[in-house]
């Protein structure tokens, strides 16, 4: 299947007028989140670094609209559009990513540890590849519960290159485990262009194991919705796994500040991110809506200012919390050792 095409093998419905807006609403979410979170780390106001997914949102919710709170998910270490789209909670993971008490995991995370397992999200993760066995393990619980549960493990381009690729793709096929493997192939990994250390193509890895694959324009959340709505209805209904390779591009820099250690170096040129800067996936689902008369100008005008009233609300609350206890790092370290 080609980058642009939609997958259309069992397609089923295209999604409703109230499924577009919800899922723009919850891309919008995302953005508005990160252009803040791009803002106040340039201001110098957030401990660590923050790798930010602006431009990709199309993928984690076009997914995770298909999801309920018990299936689980894991991430990455750009992990905070797969929180969101999860439905984790905007407060708790600002305060988060600003080192605070309020924070999901008590400020003892940070940006790249998000995490909320109330909510199935099992964690973003700075190990590059990890999730996949651990979307792969949840995979096998929810198999074992047998009640329709699935997992679903989303990882760049550059994990795709881990060794434990192979081995989830083999025991989630042998076992037909309810796992939908989504890579967000966004043309690099680090300050290294994808094409460089990526052979062949990547979907093909799991089309060598048999597995149910879709190569989808990831700049399209019509198109991620769709084939997501296609694999996760297989894994709940016992088909087992499936994969999606979800074509995108990463518009900020790996991280925020990455220009402090490329000291003037480049490894891509502006009139490329620029090219990708008209393929949004925001403004495309925006016309889309328009177009089709799914939503008025008036009603998109709505979405974006509550959108902003609840990323300046979670900020003012990051802000005005209380520093992380680092006494807790040693407490929770083991289950049941909570101080
Ligand atoms: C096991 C491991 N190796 C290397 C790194 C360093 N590292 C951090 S992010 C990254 C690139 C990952 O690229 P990709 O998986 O394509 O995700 P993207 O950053 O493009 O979203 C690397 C190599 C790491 N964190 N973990």
């Amino acid at each position: 299947m080609s980058t642009t095409e939609r997958p259309r093998a069992e397609v089923g419905q295209p999604p409703s007028a109230a499924q577009l807006l919800r899922l723009y609403e919850r891309m919008l979410l995302i953005r508005r989140t990160e252009e803040r979170l791009s803002a106040d780390s340039a201001a110098g106001k957030l401990p660590g670094a923050v790798h930010l997914y602006i431009g990709e949102e199309a993928v984690a919710a076009g997914v995770c609209a298909h999801l309920t709170d018990r299936d689980y998910v894991t991430s990455t270490h750009r992990g905070h559009g797969h929180y969101l789209a999860k439905g984790g909670d905007l407060n708790a993971m600002m305060a988060e990513i600003w080192g605070k008490r309020e924070g999901i995991c008590r400020g003892m995370g940070g940006s790249m540890h998000v995490a909320d397992l109330s909510k199935g999200i099992l964690g973003a993760n700075g190990i590059v590849g990890a999730g996949m066995a651990i979307a792969t393990g949840a995979a096998f619980g929810c198999s074992l519960d047998g009640d329709g549960k699935v997992a679903v493990c989303f990882f760049g381009d550059g994990a795709a290159n881990q060794g434990v690729l192979m081995e989830t793709l083999n025991v989630s096929t042998l076992w037909q485990l309810p796992v939908i493997f989504v890579c967000e192939n966004n043309m690099f990994s680090e300050f290294t262009p994808s094409n460089e250390v990526t052979a062949g193509c990547i979907a093909d890895r799991a089309r060598a194991f048999d597995m149910p694959t879709a190569e989808v324009d990831g700049n399209d959340p019509v198109a991620v919705w769709e084939a997501a709505s296609q694999f996760v209805r297989r894994g709940r209904a016992g088909g087992g796994p499936s994969f999606i390779e979800a074509h995108t591009y990463r518009i900020q820099g790996h991280f925020e500040a990455e220009r402090f250690v490329l000291s003037g170096g480049r490894y891509r040129d502006d009139a490329e991110i620029d090219e990708w800067r008209a393929k949004d996936p925001i403004e495309r689902l925006q016309a889309d809506l328009l177009s089709s008369g799914a939503a008025a100008r008036a009603q998109l005008v709505e979405v974006n200012a509550r959108v902003l009233r609840q990323v300046a609300e979670a900020a003012a609350h990051a802000e005005a919390g209380e520093p992380a206890d680092p006494g807790l790092a040693q407490t929770l370290m083991f289950a049941g050792q909570e101080g």
